[in-house]
């Protein structure tokens, strides 16, 4: 293939990604086997069911990007679905596998669990915070925020490995902005036996109904672009999901590839 064919490929994968159906049915009761997830002691229990995007960051080493921490700070893998139930609304899922324990106090140097943050239009600016915790006295565990970068707590680090908290830009947990809906957030018991580098983990379990997103999200698939992140309050490690470059697991990866095909074939066709 020459440079042109990839080129061809990367665009229709990232136009076709986020309008794919993702369909999997999640109950959101801290446990991840709906997912398709398996803590079996091997590095394919971290890949879920077909149509389950996902992004894994399992890491060992005491450097985790942009800060230090380990195992006990390391954000491992995040997974994301939408569904549309019975009741005709479509529902976002999030899944979240941390080395990080939930239970984490904020206190001399630890730091506890920060909150999701979605950026609609992936233009740097975060557009809602989904609760992880109680932060104020109105904004409490399980709901969905409207925010700007304002509303938002950030970490320690400015940049890797630059210690600059009045500086950092990495968000990690909503403290004001705008109540416009509820999730619902389940948090697993510790487990064990996660991928092949050990450690101990923990599961975070969510569900969104889009419509708390506006025009943000029509109809049953993502009007839009975006982004995903969770990281601790000190933001030693972030993972960030990008549903237009996740991973997908096989088959639904081939059946892209072979849709990228497709489109390319009919532009090659339509040149000539
Ligand atoms: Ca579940
Ligand atoms: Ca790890
Ligand atoms: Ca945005």
């Amino acid at each position: 293939m020459n440079k042109n064919i990839f080129a061809g490929l990367a665009l229709a994968c990232a136009v076709a990604a986020p309008l794919t159906a993702h369909s999997a049915t999640v109950t959101v009761d801290g446990d991840f086997a709906d997912w398709g997830i398996q803590n079996n002691g091997t590095a394919a229990g971290w890949t879920p069911n077909a149509d389950v995007l996902f992004t894994v960051e399992d890491q060992s080493g005491t450097y985790l990007n942009p800060g230090w921490g380990g195992q006990a700070y390391d954000a491992e893998a995040l997974y994301l679905s939408w569904q549309t139930k019975a009741d005709g609304q479509t529902y976002l899922n999030i899944g979240l596998i941390t080395g990080h324990n939930p239970d984490t106090a904020t206190v001399g140097d630890s730091y506890g669990r920060g909150d999701f943050a979605i950026d609609f239009g992936g233009d740097g600016s975060w557009d809602f915070g989904i609760l992880t915790a109680d932060r104020t006295t109105t904004l409490r565990q399980g709901d969905v925020v409207a925010t700007t970068n304002a509303n938002w707590g950030t970490g320690l680090w400015s940049g890797p490995g630059v210690y600059d908290p009045a500086n950092s830009s990495y968000v990690t947990n909503v403290n004001g902005g705008a109540d416009v809906g509820n999730a619902t957030l389940a948090v697993s018991a510790s487990f064990t036996n996660m991928g092949t580098l050990g450690g101990t983990h923990w599961f975070y379990e969510l569900e969104i109904p889009v419509s708390v997103f506006g025009t943000h999200w029509q109809g049953a698939s993502p009007s839009e672009t975006f982004n995903i992140q969770w990281t601790m309050l000190c933001a030693n490690d972030i993972i960030l999901l990008d549903p237009s470059a996740a991973t997908i697991p096989e088959p639904a990866s081939l059946a892209l590839a072979l849709g990228g095909l497709g489109l390319l074939g009919l532009a090659r066709r339509r040149k000539q």
